[in-house]
């Protein structure tokens, strides 16, 4: 594989959320760029059971992709397991936004949004965020999305909730331009 990289990106979005959640799939979806990854075959990843994961990302992934008003965006995924974390570390603070994508269809998808909310509040003072449910059909209700939008207002008050596939690169798009149009804010726990 092959990258050529001649410009500077005007905008970083960080893509985190669990393991598995589909942040590599999100940004492969919508790079304009052939997308570096670093992942490696995984155990963990096939016992998800979920439509063939076999690997799982143990440093970032890169991609680029570019705005309507012709701004470029580098896009980066980190590791959703806790150990790979240093990689957080690095791409939080210096992200422009944030989209944190959540699982719908878990009973623990409040309390995985919990522990990355706390996880960003940690890492970085101020951001732009949108917080991006999966897994759910396009028909459902927008009061399914309450509890979402109660945890997040508690660590960032205009950060909006939506829902995404991360298959979709339409869906994907309306993830990050709507992060990168949210006001600032704290994040704070
Ligand atoms: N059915 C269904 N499958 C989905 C959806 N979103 C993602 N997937 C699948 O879930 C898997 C997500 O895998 P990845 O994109 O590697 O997930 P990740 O968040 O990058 O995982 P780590 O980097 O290992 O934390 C892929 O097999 C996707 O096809 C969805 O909305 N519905
Ligand atoms: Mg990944």
């Amino acid at each position: 594989m092959k990258v050529v990289l001649g410009h500077h990106a005007k905008h970083q979005v960080v893509f985190v959320g669990p393991f598995g959640v589909g942040k590599t799939t999100a940004l492969r979806a919508v790079s304009d760029i052939p997308v570096a990854s670093m992942e490696t075959a995984s155990l963990e990843a096939a016992a998800l059971g979920d439509q063939g994961k076999t690997t799982t990302t143990v440093g970032f992934d890169y991609g680029e992709w570019q705005f309507p008003d012709g701004a470029r965006v580098g896009l980066y995924g980190v590791p959703g397991q806790e150990r790979f974390n240093a990689m957080w570390d690095v791409l939080l603070p210096q992200s422009s936004a944030v989209v944190l994508w959540l699982y719908g269809n878990r009973a623990e998808a409040l309390s995985e949004g919990r522990f990355w909310l706390d996880a960003l509040a940690r890492r970085k003072a101020v951001a732009r965020l949108a917080v991006a449910i999966t897994r759910l059909p396009p028909d459902t209700p927008d009061h399914e999305l309450e509890p979402y939008r109660r945890l997040t207002g508690r660590y960032h008050p205009l950060a909006p909730v939506i829902t995404a596939d991360p298959r979709d690169p339409g869906s994907v798009m309306q993830a990050i331009m709507v992060a990168l149009s949210t006001p600032f804010s704290a994040v704070h726990a």
